[in-house]
């Protein structure tokens, strides 16, 4: 790692996991595997509908990094983000629930499998756009930073956004202002059917992110202590005060880029040489083979994930459609009571909100927005140019 002008931090420990801890470690990521294998059948038996990208493979990835993070932390992912959101906390009933566009999912059933969002969580969203996570990650980190929350953003995005200039944009602020943002790569090699070796000429990331000023490494992404072990070293600086940090895991997904690709960009023995990496059954081996589980603890928990699922699925196939008469709601700021003027007779007062929104006017207008409520406006002003504390 080439610290350039960021400041080292101070030493973060070295990891230790003891073998309960590494048995909930492939628990987590089996979670998030069969969650997603139950998810194809419910697609094929359109009960989910639309996109439905899976991280059928990228699993270390996840649970390696929500592992480094604090509940004061925020997330930010992409539409492949089933397993970052589960690994996050983002409950499964209602991930479920979501994903089968149910009034008790996450977003009410708005979002789908690629906006999937929870606040209780800091869970800040699956996002279609392709680096549209990276500015609103900067931008958390930024608010966070002002207000002394001492929060991390964890930003995650496909090797894909690097090519595009938002990547450096965000990189080069968040170096500048010291933004504590962790970055992570899920270098998968390919965007779409795309191959990174025919897409860029710097095929390291964590390079790209050095020259931007942000100290950066390479992991396994196939492996979840190793994720786990550098986003602990990274979050310990970036919590610390010491600038944002990324992370390039290599990993690979197994399936295609969506539900349905010819795959026709990469060959079968392409994929059959990385299932050897894959990092459930290489954990799974690796317990049993060094005594850290017998295989009745690892029936155990299968059987426990098994169950959970079993329970989601019934949570969303139970669950309710919103009601077309409130579609509306959400799209504009709803005006807390006794802020706005009363409504006219015979409306319920939502035209004139949108019509002040439009306008710009009135003082509960969404479209002008002084203050965030409950947050507390800096003093003042940031001095010009801006100083970077030390
Ligand atoms: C700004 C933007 N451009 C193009 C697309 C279409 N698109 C969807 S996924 C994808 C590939 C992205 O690859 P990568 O970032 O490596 O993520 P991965 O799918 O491999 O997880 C593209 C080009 C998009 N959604 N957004
Ligand atoms: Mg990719």
């Amino acid at each position: 790692m080439n610290l350039g002008n960021a400041p080292a931090g101070p030493t973060p420990p070295k990891l230790h996991l003891d073998h309960v801890q590494l048995q909930q470690m492939w628990g987590a990521m089996l979670r998030i595997r069969r969650f997603e294998a139950r998810c194809v059948e419910l697609y094929q038996a359109q009960q989910i509908r639309g996109f439905l990208h899976l991280c059928d493979g990228q699993e270390a990835v996840a649970v390696g990094v929500a592992a480094a993070l604090e509940p004061r932390d925020a997330v930010v992912a992409t539409y492949r983000e089933h397993g970052q959101a589960l690994a996050r906390g983002v409950p499964m009933k209602a991930l479920m629930a979501e994903m089968l566009g149910r009034r008790e999912g996450c977003c009410r059933g708005r979002g789908g499998s690629m906006h999937v969002f929870d606040a209780a969580t800091r869970f800040v969203g699956g996002n279609a756009i392709v680096g549209g996570g990276l500015p609103l990650a900067a931008g958390l980190a930024f608010a966070d930073q002002r207000l002394g929350r001492g929060a991390v953003t964890a930003c995650l995005f496909g090797e894909g956004a690097t090519g595009e200039g938002v990547f450096h944009e965000t990189l080069n602020l968040s170096a500048l202002w010291r933004l504590p943002v962790l970055f992570v790569c899920e270098n998968n090699l390919y965007s779409m059917g795309m191959p990174w070796a025919q897409a860029d000429a710097q095929q390291e990331v964590w390079r790209k992110a050095e020259a931007l000023g942000v100290p950066a490494e390479p992991v396994d992404g196939m492996d979840p202590v190793a994720v786990q072990a550098a986003a602990v070293r990274a979050v310990t600086r970036i919590r610390a005060g010491a600038g944002p940090r990324l992370l390039e895991c290599r990993t690979y997904r197994f399936r295609a880029h969506s539900m349905f690709d010819a795959q026709a960009y990469r060959t079968r023995q392409e994929v059959e040489h990385w299932r050897e990496h894959d990092p459930v059954e290489r954990l799974r081996r690796w317990l049993l083979d060094n005594h850290q589980a017998d295989a009745a603890t690892l029936a155990r928990i299968e059987a426990e994930v098994e169950a959970e699922i079993d329970a989601a699925v019934a949570f969303a196939q139970a669950g309710t459609l919103e009601p077309v008469g409130e579609l509306e709601r959400f799209v504009l700021a709803e005006v807390p009571a006794g802020n706005a003027g009363p409504a006219p007779a015979g409306t319920d007062g939502a035209e004139p909100r949108r019509a002040e929104a439009m306008a710009g006017t009135g003082r509960a207008s969404p479209g002008r927005v002084d203050a965030i409520p409950g947050v507390a406006t800096p003093a003042a002003a940031p001095a010009w140019p801006l100083q970077v504390p030390a």
